[in-house]
């Protein structure tokens, strides 16, 4: 089923810059770079990433789509500079070395990362032609595109937030029980964006530990969705459940290799009684759930409770101490490569999360109430919402 709210992004990790094209995106909408720009600055944060974002300061350049800060309707194009570009110019370059000019081919796959499969997929012998653009460098494009998506969800009161719940095994704790505005303001005042003060020396200890062994960490975020009218995607077609398109959107993104929604794997443990939502209901504010341990989703539609979603990251596949590899062209046993990286991800994945989210919603946002501008969406979404009165 095509997308209404649809992207592409292009770019090479050391390349001179990532870009995205939105298409989708209704006249109308206030939209400006800063918008885009607070979410690419706490992408680049987290204890346990490495020189890399040390260079950058991503900020996003909107290309075309957007007139007097309003957007046309029209595709909408953001472009992020790779500074560290400057450095790699001449391993990056388009144009061919010059002959005799010293080659530094990367031939020892990471286990773990996609230099291998994607080397023999695409018939590269380095495997730079590879791991450059499977690098999880892309996600900025992503977070920048979820700045448009998250925009246009502001405008309907619904926002996004992230936190993670479990880093190399040290989780939060299950007692934990805190109002959504508060696990987003500890969040983002925590190295880890982890809500639990606790969790988070131990969160650090354990980074500090892998790093000293050459290790790598994976971990679990959340991300929650608030203001969610009942409604947004649909039983009626498996590509239009939203519980599967958010598990696609959240397992699409680099290292992520499981997604779970509201009670999630723990829901396969529990008897019936223990699990669903009962519904209850007062005159003065309609329906309600006595829990969410649906995560705001039954039959693939929203249901109005928060939307909640987690994902498990596993532990970056460049290792500063390296796993047993071949060599792709002696077929000698060797170390895997050991390109510069982060010991752990987990604070920056949160975010790309949330981006995720954001476009998934976004786009089913605009397939119940889309128009070909943010006027015509404002009185189908009003329209809507009057009808669910008589419920
Ligand atoms: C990343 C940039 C990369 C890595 C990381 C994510 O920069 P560089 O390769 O220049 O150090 O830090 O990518 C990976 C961990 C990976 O395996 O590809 C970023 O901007 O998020």
């Amino acid at each position: 089923m095509p997308e209404i709210f649809r992207f592409l992004t292009a770019g090479e990790s050391h390349g001179q810059a990532l870009t995205a094209v939105i298409d989708g995106v209704p006249a109308g909408l206030a939209l400006g770079e800063a918008d885009i720009n607070v979410d690419l600055a706490r992408r680049q944060r987290g204890y346990g990433r490495g020189g890399r974002m040390k260079i950058e300061r991503d900020q996003v350049h909107i290309v075309s789509g957007v007139r007097w800060g309003f957007t046309l309707g029209s595709p909408i194009t953001l472009q992020i500079a790779n500074r560290d570009w400057e450095n790699w110019q001449a391993t990056m370059s388009v144009a061919p070395p010059e002959p005799g000019a010293p080659q530094k081919e990367v031939t020892r796959p990471r286990p773990g990362h996609a230099d291998l499969a994607g080397a023999m997929k695409y018939g590269h012998r380095d495997i730079r032609n590879v791991l450059e653009r499977s690098s999880a460098r892309e996600t900025t494009a992503r977070v920048a595109v979820a700045g448009v998506a998250k925009r246009l969800l502001a405008e309907f009161g619904i926002t996004v937030l992230s936190h993670v719940t479990e880093i190399g095994g040290v989780r939060i704790p299950e007692t934990l029980d805190l109002p959504w505005a508060e696990v987003q303001r500890r969040a983002e005042a925590s190295e880890v964006r982890c809500a639990d003060p606790e969790t988070e020396a131990a969160i650090v200890a354990a980074i500090d530990d892998a790093k000293a062994k050459g290790d790598t960490l994976g971990g679990v975020f959340e991300v929650v969705a608030l203001g969610c009218p009942v409604g947004l995607g649909s039983y009626a077609q498996w590509d239009r459940r939203l519980d599967g398109r958010l598990a696609q959107a959240f397992c699409s993104i680099q290292a992520i290799k499981g997604s779970e929604l509201g009670l999630g794997f723990e829901a396969a443990r529990r008897p019936g009684s223990a699990v669903h939502d009962e519904i209850l209901f007062d005159p003065a504010g309609g329906f309600r759930r006595s829990s969410n341990n649906a995560g705001g989703l039954e039959g693939g539609v929203t249901n109005g409770q928060p939307v909640i979603a987690r994902a498990a990251m596993k532990p970056l596949s460049t290792l500063r101490t390296p796993l047993k590899s071949v060599d792709l062209a002696t077929k000698q046993a060797v170390e895997a490569v050991v390109e510069r990286s982060d010991v752990c991800a987990v604070p920056a994945a949160g975010v790309v999360g949330e981006a995720m989210m954001a476009i998934v919603l976004a786009n089913a946002f605009l397939e119940k109430f889309g128009g070909d501008s943010l006027e015509e969406i404002r009185r189908n979404y009003a329209a809507y919402q009057e009808g669910l009165k008589s419920w």
